[in-house]
């Protein structure tokens, strides 16, 4: 993305939070990740749940949290099932601004500080895709396993 375009997007982010974002938002996610965990294994029985992506295609409702600290990503490797569509929850911990890249799964979106994002990928093919963060690429860097 150009310098420009990020820019913008950047005011446009600051002016949402100055109008109604309350901070802490980053804590709450976490416990909100802990609960659906919780509320999913209670269904185990139950058929898999089903939410719709922005193209309105099913994806599992499963979340992997990925999390930025310290302008490293957390965890660094994660494991994904093969041939599903994945939502990826991207938390941003530092109170500095990241984008998340992946030129491998052909996605780049800014997350403020303090903020999260959610990131559809796949379905995939069994392989490794690497993904970093562009505002700090020496340090955040992780893959993304599918197998
Ligand atoms: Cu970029």
């Amino acid at each position: 993305m150009n310098r420009f375009l990020k820019l913008s997007l950047m005011t446009v982010l600051v002016g949402v939070l100055a109008l109604g974002w309350t901070p802490g938002s980053a804590d709450e996610g976490k416990k909100e990740s802990t609960e659906e965990k919780g509320t999913e294994k209670s269904k185990e029985t139950e058929e898999p749940e089903y939410e719709k992506d922005e193209n309105g295609k099913p994806v599992k409702k499963d979340v992997y949290v990925i999390q930025i600290k310290d302008h490293q990503f957390s965890p660094v490797r994660i494991v994904v099932p093969a041939g599903e569509k994945i939502k990826l929850r991207i938390e941003n911990l530092d109170p500095t601004p990241e984008e998340f890249e992946s030129h491998d799964l052909n996605r780049e979106k800014i997350v403020i500080g303090g903020g999260k994002i959610t990131v559809y990928i796949g379905p995939l093919k069994p392989g490794t895709y690497k993904y970093f963060g562009e505002f700090h690429e020496d340090t955040a860097r992780g893959v993304i396993i599918a197998k």
